[in-house]
């Protein structure tokens, strides 16, 4: 990873924010979180009186027979559930080194979030997710037809688009990532997220149309002279708790030219995506957990306006 972008995050990441709200997402706020000061959040910092609520999602709570395969019990009883190791099919090994097991339960690596419990997190520990940052230039036709790079009018610098989706659950615009199924190689999930979600792939009927599209993206994403890697590690995700929280690795795919062969089929909503479009890339793009410094980390790579 470029340096300037590693440094750029690791500061912004030192303290987590957006999983420090009043409220817990998803619980018509009624579950409340313990406000955290910036200076208590590392956990090194004393701090005796800190109790906050426990709270895990009660369709988290079920017996282990009827959960679905993205959850760990409540209580894993007399069965050992391997920290920082890869758990049978279940990565349970975090992108940021080895963290804490206290009282066996995961310790979130980044500090107090004020509610224990996993929340909504299927995982105790890390929950791992992938993200495809999917980007072209914003362009338009010349005077001769030809079509060239628009700048900004502030910077002078070019302007990069990204495909960003509207999540149904908060109706947050984000990247249109998700989580590793079990099993699953992440870089089966950077493309079956953006297939689900930007392209709609598993409404699309027409049996040789899905293959094209299939055959298309898979070919962009495998193309290693457009790929990026941006981030891998830790995520401000508003669903963190002191016991689970989110990290992913994020991917740029930055598709060169309109008219280049590996061009992207049009965008289309599916799964947990309300709308899906190309969006340009400006720091006052306000998106999901920490997807905004995703951006300003590829506007960066790429010389772009931010
Ligand atoms: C974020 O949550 C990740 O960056 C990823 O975009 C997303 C995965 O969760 P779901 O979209 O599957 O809810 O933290």
């Amino acid at each position: 990873m470029n340096s300037k972008i590693g440094s750029n995050f690791m500061k912004k990441m030192q303290t987590h924010v957006k999983c420090r709200g009043k409220f817990y997402p998803r619980t018509n706020e009624s579950i409340r979180r313990t406000q955290v000061p910036d200076d208590k959040v590392p956990w090194h910092v004393e701090w005796a009186e800190y109790s906050p609520v426990m709270y895990t999602a009660p369709h988290l709570l079920r017996t282990s027979g009827e959960l679905p395969d993205w959850a760990d019990p409540e209580d894993f009883g007399s069965v050992h559930p391997k920290w920082n190791a890869v758990d049978v099919n279940i990565n349970r090994k975090s992108h940021m080194g080895v963290y804490e097991v206290h009282f066996n339960k995961p310790r979130n690596p980044q500090g107090r979030t004020g509610l224990q419990g996993r929340g909504c997190l299927g995982r105790w520990g890390p929950n791992h997710a992938a993200d495809p940052i999917v980007t072209r230039w914003k362009t338009a036709k010349g005077e001769n037809g030809a079509s060239k790079i628009l700048t900004h009018l502030k910077t002078s610098m070019p302007i990069l688009q990204f495909v960003a989706i509207k999540r149904k659950d908060c109706g947050e615009w984000a990247i249109p990532g998700g989580m590793v199924d079990p099993g699953e190689d992440s870089t089966s999930t950077l493309l079956r997220e953006f297939l689900e979600e930007a392209l709609n792939i598993e409404e699309t009927s027409a049996v040789e149309e899905r293959r094209s599209i299939v055959n298309q993206v898979s070919r962009f994403f495998r193309d290693i002279a457009i790929r990026q890697l941006i981030h891998s590690g830790y995520v401000d995700d508003p669903r963190n708790t002191d016991n689970a929280w989110m990290e992913t690795i994020a991917f740029n795919f930055h598709q060169p030219s309109e008219n280049a062969d590996n061009c992207l089929p049009s965008l289309k909503a599916g799964s947990d995506a309300a709308e899906a479009v190309w969006v340009d890339i400006c720091h006052t793009n306000s998106l999901y957990a920490s997807h905004s410094d995703f951006l300003e980390a590829v506007a960066i790579l790429r010389g772009a306006h931010w």
